[in-house]
């Protein structure tokens, strides 16, 4: 499998950290199934015939979401708290698959789930309770309110976003230019149940971006592939339902990497989404970030829900650039 492309145009885009993969136009026709903080600035890609686009959004650490809605915080109170910053350590963890727009008394309720294909535009969502009422009070993980992830059916799409909220609760985030086709959008956030304890979710909605659409076939499983220059090996035997250890390791030109910035309070920030049902995992780092020091190896718990291949995609920053790499994984 190869990451090969038309270089100019990743170089275009790469410098609006975007990035696409080589397009493998198949007939195949994937039933649509279908996740920041800052103001985003949207990122306006011109988008090629049949080129699949992949999406790598916050091309800084800034945080704009704090400045744009309110960072609710858990009384003192309350037991379990959480560690803001701290991911790995005393986090509760979202369990389940993503797939579900409804969980636990919240519900993701976007504005819309039709979107036109090859415009930038802003997308704007709320979470909701069973009364309806507008969610306000979030807790930072990650460094984050609330992470968006954007992700095609075919999973050629990637974007991983952090959109701002007002303070009635309603989000907005700027989305790039998106390909037609079937897309499905993650909300990720810690928010207090009605008991004021921390409760951890990943809702999720689908979104049909309109046009005549094709997709591409995924590539089969690899442990290795690569992006600007670096080389990513993954080692580890991920099965469905237990917890287990996954590694990277990222090197360049044959020489181990050790200056990965903290991005979102990790050296390496992964997400990875099955081919097929777009099921959701999110893959936990152990340890904790030292400055711009990090690297070559780093370790994640990975406990993916289900069986089968995911697409896992790799985010990392080096010299205030981030990178995205993906690969496929074959769960057990
Ligand atoms: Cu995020």
């Amino acid at each position: 499998m190869g990451w090969p492309v038309a270089s100019s145009l990743i170089r275009v885009l790469r410098a609006r950290h975007v990035v696409a993969r080589s397009p493998r136009k198949v007939v195949r026709v994937v039933p649509a199934r279908l996740f920041s903080r800052r103001g985003l600035t949207a990122i306006a890609v011109s988008t090629l015939a049949g080129l699949a686009l992949l999406a790598a959004g916050c091309g800084t650490t800034t945080d704009s979401t704090r400045a744009g809605g309110s960072t609710g915080s858990l009384p003192s109170t309350s037991a379990g708290a959480t560690m803001p910053g701290m991911p790995g350590m005393n986090e509760p963890m979202p369990s389940g698959d993503g797939l579900s727009a409804s969980a636990s008394g919240f519900t993701l309720t976007p504005a819309t789930t039709t979107l036109p294909a090859g415009a930038a535009q802003t997308f704007t969502f709320r979470i909701t309770t069973a009364a309806g009422q507008n969610v306000t009070h979030f807790v930072p993980e990650q460094t984050q309110l609330l992470h968006f992830y954007l992700v095609r059916s075919d999973l050629t799409g990637f974007a991983h976003l952090h959109p701002r909220m007002s303070p009635e609760g309603v989000w907005s985030v700027g989305l790039p230019a998106l390909s037609p086709g079937s897309w499905r959008i993650y909300t990720q956030f810690i928010t207090p149940n009605q008991a004021g304890q921390p409760v951890a979710l990943v809702l999720s909605a689908p979104l049909t971006v309109a046009g005549q659409a094709s997709t591409v076939a995924l590539p089969s499983p690899s442990t290795t592939t690569s992006v600007d220059g670096y080389a990513l090996t993954l080692s580890g035997q991920p099965a469905a339902g237990s917890e287990r250890e996954l590694t990277l390791t990222i090197g360049r030109d044959g020489t181990p990497v050790t200056d990965l910035q903290p991005y979102l309070d990790t050296y390496a920030h992964l997400t990875a989404i099955r081919d097929g049902d777009l099921a959701f995992a999110h893959l936990h780092p152990q340890g904790s970030v030292h400055g711009d020091h990090g690297g070559p190896t780093l370790t994640f718990h990975a406990e993916f829900p289900k069986p089968g291949d995911w697409r896992l995609f790799i985010q990392f920053q080096t010299s205030g650039t981030l990178h995205t790499a993906a690969t496929t994984v074959h769960v057990s």
